[in-house]
């Protein structure tokens, strides 16, 4: 019987990104705002790793670390302040430079710029660049750097690189989750971390604000074939009190839907843009729709950010994957 294993085609370490890491002494680490458990468990990973090497370490995240992530090791030295010259700037799971900042120009704070990235659309920024689209997270991507380093990846990092997959794989559910995923995570268990203890501090600490826009989001829920979506206003969120890092999870419950193969989520900002976020769970890509409205993401998780009002967004986005649905989009 033939068996259909999905392989991972990896990247590997560039040479002069190990070469660089080796000769220099100090370091700033940063992701994108927002950020999610990959941006924040790749950056507090490579952060311990470069410790372990007695390298110095500055952690930027413009927005913080979300409540949820900050039981991880490191996360109380990341600064949401940039001050400070270092040799080298390390740039993780960010697309583009404005991701990291619209204010902050990363070019003054280092001499050198290096992307590591998992994402195929990720620009072509940074003097080197170590981007595996075959990566899950980011976190495997730290996982591969700390061997080529030769450093010993110890239980802190194993946390932090574990969170990365955990989040970005939607709980090892998403279709980035291959065979090398288990292993490396198996791997990151053995080290002494406990995966029940880890998924409750970030799945089942919910807010009954946060349940309740669950149930705003299912309410304004419209299916549609293979397509569903939903959207969320500003006035909504500022009666539940609740902020934008909060919804996560907010697009599962749209994917969940039986049938649906693309999912939206449409979500006004308190500052008037509208967030979109596409989720696929076929093979049709949600990638090419977003880069079309002027996002970027991945195959099955994209997203884009606009100022049109919402009902402008709305209409754009679902008469353009209704037309890529029906054009016999999805390929088997
Ligand atoms: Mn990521």
């Amino acid at each position: 019987m033939k068996v259909n294993v999905k392989m991972r085609k990896s990247e590997a370490v560039p040479d002069e990104i190990t070469d660089i890491i080796n000769s220099n002494r100090s370091f700033l680490l940063t992701s994108h705002r927002n950020p999610d458990g990959d941006a924040v468990g790749s950056i507090l990973a490579m952060a311990d790793i470069l410790k372990k090497m007695k390298k110095e370490t500055y952690i930027f995240l413009e927005d913080g670390v979300p409540e949820i992530y900050r039981f991880l090791p490191h996360a109380d030295e990341v600064n949401t302040i940039l001050e400070g010259n270092f040799n080298v700037t390390l740039v993780m799971d960010c697309e583009n430079e404005k991701r990291v900042s619209e204010r902050i120009d990363l070019r003054r704070h280092a001499r050198m710029l290096i992307n590591i990235d998992h994402h195929p659309t990720t620009g072509s920024f940074g003097d080197y660049r170590y981007i595996d689209p075959g990566a899950a997270a980011v976190g495997e991507q730290v996982y591969a750097l700390a061997r080529a380093l030769d450093v010993a990846v110890g239980r802190d990092a194993a946390e932090c690189i574990y969170v990365s997959i955990l989040t970005d794989t939607g709980s090892f559910k998403y279709s980035n989750t291959t065979a090398h995923t288990h292993r490396l995570a198996a791997g990151l268990i053995e080290q002494g971390l406990q995966p029940a203890d880890i998924a409750s501090r970030i799945y089942e600490r919910r807010s009954i604000d946060q349940l309740r826009l669950q149930a705003a989001v299912i309410e304004d829920m419209t299916v549609d074939g293979r397509l569903a979506w939903s959207a969320i206003s500003s006035d909504m969120l500022e009666a539940l009190g609740l902020a934008e890092a909060d919804f996560d999870g907010a697009i599962d419950i749209v994917r969940s839907v039986d049938g649906v193969e693309v999912a939206v989520l449409f979500t006004q900002r308190p500052d008037g843009k509208v967030k979109t976020s596409l989720r696929s769970k076929s093979k049709f890509s949600v990638l090419d729709a977003a880069r079309e409205l002027g996002g970027g993401g991945h195959k099955a998780a994209a997203g884009f950010l606009t100022t049109d009002p919402m009902p402008v967004v709305v209409e754009k986005t679902i008469r353009l994957l209704r037309e890529r649905l029906g054009q016999g989009g999805v390929h088997e």
